[in-house]
């Protein structure tokens, strides 16, 4: 058995951000013209009539502020309320493995590597572009990698799920250098016409390379002391697209083919579950949760990562526990790694972190790290 190490993490960001107060705007225009197009049935009573969104009530019950998106104008355009990309040819890199490249040559350099030294790429995340061949492997191509790829869901755990299937590749030595990438395009499976979840997701894509301890070179590593998932059914947050639309017959826009939650169960029933596997799985590597220096959660929700942090060290402050919800909104599975990303300044040699993620499935991963 090998030691291991996190070596690098890379951000892609995209160019365009929205505000809440300009999401809000192109909502309630959609509102507007809805209503309007229902006059006579909502008059009638057999319509009940769409609501205006408030950036009042995103802010206190989310803490998002704003979000990056791939492409602005298509969301924001009350006759459309989704992103507007041009279909690539077969023969030029795709959309998702454009942006997982871009993070992913970051974390590369930031660990001292170049493609070359990769052999795996794990691609993982909570919506793939296409049925096959897998992102992953053509991630691997465009970065000059060589050994295996593949990709994965878990939803929001995809990256925590994704580093624990590195993390046992490296240590049982059947990979040396592994990349793990989480191209998170929300906006192209977000409902942006249902004002309970319009302001939730982000885009972006995050990268970590994890290796084997003894050929890393980087001047900041971390040792993984341990991994942790655990799922449990739920259809709290459900998304029914997928490649039996077709033959069922369904309408491939209905309302049930994007993203969809009970948000008010998800965060009752999600935050004693995150928190009681963070807990034990510190337990049995032997620590308290006090003994860690920062939790790097999951981010959909700012009252959700309080409330968790709350129960582990009563203690909530950011610097605990480091919030970039505000600023990216929820990205899914990329959360917790750009919170590990762009937090982790100032901790020292033999502090030990938490990288912790939650989500649908339910689904809750964690991996426990000391700074070398
Ligand atoms: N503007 C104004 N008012 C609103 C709005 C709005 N936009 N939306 C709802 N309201 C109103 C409601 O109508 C309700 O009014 P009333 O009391 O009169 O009925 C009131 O506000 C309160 O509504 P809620 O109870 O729904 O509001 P909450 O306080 O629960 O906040 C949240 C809603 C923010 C969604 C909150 O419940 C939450 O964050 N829950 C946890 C969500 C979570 O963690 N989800 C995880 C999903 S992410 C994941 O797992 C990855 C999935 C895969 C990625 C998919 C990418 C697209």
């Amino acid at each position: 058995m090998y030691s291991v190490v996190i070596s690098g993490t890379g951000l892609f960001q995209p160019a365009h951000t929205i505000s809440n107060a300009e999401l809000v705007e192109s909502f309630n225009r959609y509102a507007d013209l809805e209503n309007e197009r229902h006059a006579a049935e909502i008059a009638a009573g057999t319509r009940e009539p769409l609501t205006h969104s408030s950036v009042e009530f995103i802010e206190k019950a989310s803490g998002i502020k704003q979000r990056y998106v791939l492409e602005k104008s298509g969301i924001l355009d009350p006759a459309r309320m989704y992103p507007r990309f041009t279909e690539r040819p077969d023969d030029q890199l795709s959309l998702m493995a454009e942006i997982a490249v871009a993070a992913g040559q970051e974390a590369l350099k930031n660990a001292g590597k170049t493609g070359a030294d990769v052999d795996a790429v794990l691609c993982a995340a909570a919506n793939m572009q296409r049925a096959y061949p897998a992102m992953a492997i053509e991630i691997q191509q465009a970065l000059g990698a060589g050994g295996y790829g593949f990709d994965m869901n878990v939803a929001c755990s995809s990256a925590t799920f994704a580093i624990e299937q590195a993390v046992n590749a490296v240590r049982t030595g059947s990979a040396k250098c592994v990349l793990v990438v989480n191209p998170e395009i929300t906006s192209g499976h977000q409902a942006w016409n249902d004002r309970d979840c319009h302001f939730i997701f982000g885009d972006v894509c995050t990268a970590i390379v994890v290796e084997r301890a003894e050929g890393a070179t980087a001047a900041e590593q971390w040792d993984v002391l341990g991994t942790r998932l655990v799922t449990q059914f739920s259809n709290n947050i459900r998304n029914n697209f997928g490649f039996l639309n077709r033959s069922e017959d369904s309408d491939p826009n209905a309302r049930d083919k994007t993203f969809r939650q009970e948000g008010r169960k998800v965060f009752k029933e999600v935050v004693p579950i995150a928190a009681a596997h963070i807990e034990g799985h510190l337990a049995d590597l032997g620590h308290a949760p006090t003994a860690v220096r920062r939790f790097w959660l999951h981010q959909a929700n700012q009252g959700m990562n309080q409330l968790v942090i709350k129960k582990l060290v009563g203690d909530a402050s950011t610097d605990v526990a480091p919030l970039i919800l505000d600023e990216f909104a929820n990205t899914a599975s990329a959360g917790s790694i750009i919170a590990f990303h762009k937090h982790r300044d100032g901790l020292v040699s033999g502090d030990m972190g938490v990288i912790c993620s939650f989500g649908a499935g339910y689904s809750v991963g964690s991996v426990v790290v000391c700074k070398r």
